[in-house]
């Protein structure tokens, strides 16, 4: 199977279904054959990440790190699927230029906040409604939407495995699988 590697880097609030979206992928990969990993903020943020906080300044190390070591993937061959809230849209620019324009793609999982908040699977939005998480994306800090992502997935009218479908549909189109 020709595999070209790619690191598609999905973008959105917290409980949009970026997660869910990229284990969905990952799965599917693997089923015909390609070999792919997630980088998970909420996972990296245990281990390679625990250093650091939600300050603006600490959210782009957090993506730097976290591009950084989806570009050493890439080089290894790996497709990448990253979930990251990655608010700033020049965070986002920073991370395509350190992995490449040429194996990047940008989605915004644009589930929007009344949705996410209405899920709110770890009750994080009311705790931070509360005013016990300070600087929480979409209620005390902002969201840069994309202005022109590759692809768009609002998970409040698609169902998962239409998601997967047409992110796989994606891929192909531009050459990856
Ligand atoms: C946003 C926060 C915050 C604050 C904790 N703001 O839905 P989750 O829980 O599982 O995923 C969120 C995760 C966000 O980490 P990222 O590395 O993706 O963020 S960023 O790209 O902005 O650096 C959420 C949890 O951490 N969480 N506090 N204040 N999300």
């Amino acid at each position: 199977l020709q595999q070209r590697p790619v690191t598609l880097w999905l973008t959105g609030l917290s409980g949009a279904g970026k997660s869910t979206l990229a284990y969905a992928l990952e799965e599917e990969l693997h089923g015909l054959g390609f070999a792919s990993f997630v980088l998970d903020g909420d996972n990296l943020r245990h281990r390679l990440n625990r250093d650091l906080g939600f300050s603006a300044a600490e959210r782009s190390e957090n993506i730097r790190r976290v591009a950084e070591v989806a570009a050493l993937m890439n080089d290894a061959g790996l497709m990448v699927f990253t979930a990251l809230i990655s608010p700033q849209r020049s965070d986002r620019a920073m991370a395509r230029a350190l992995i490449g324009e040429h194996r990047f793609l940008e989605v915004h999982v644009s589930t929007p906040l009344n949705v996410c908040e209405g899920r709110d699977p770890k009750g994080l939005y009311t705790l931070a409604r509360a005013g016990h998480i300070p600087q929480f994306t979409g209620v005390s800090a902002p969201y840069e939407a994309p202005e022109s992502p590759d692809f768009s997935i609002d998970t409040a009218h698609l169902s998962l495995p239409d998601a997967c479908a047409q992110v796989l549909a994606l891929l192909r189109q531009r050459g990856y699988i």
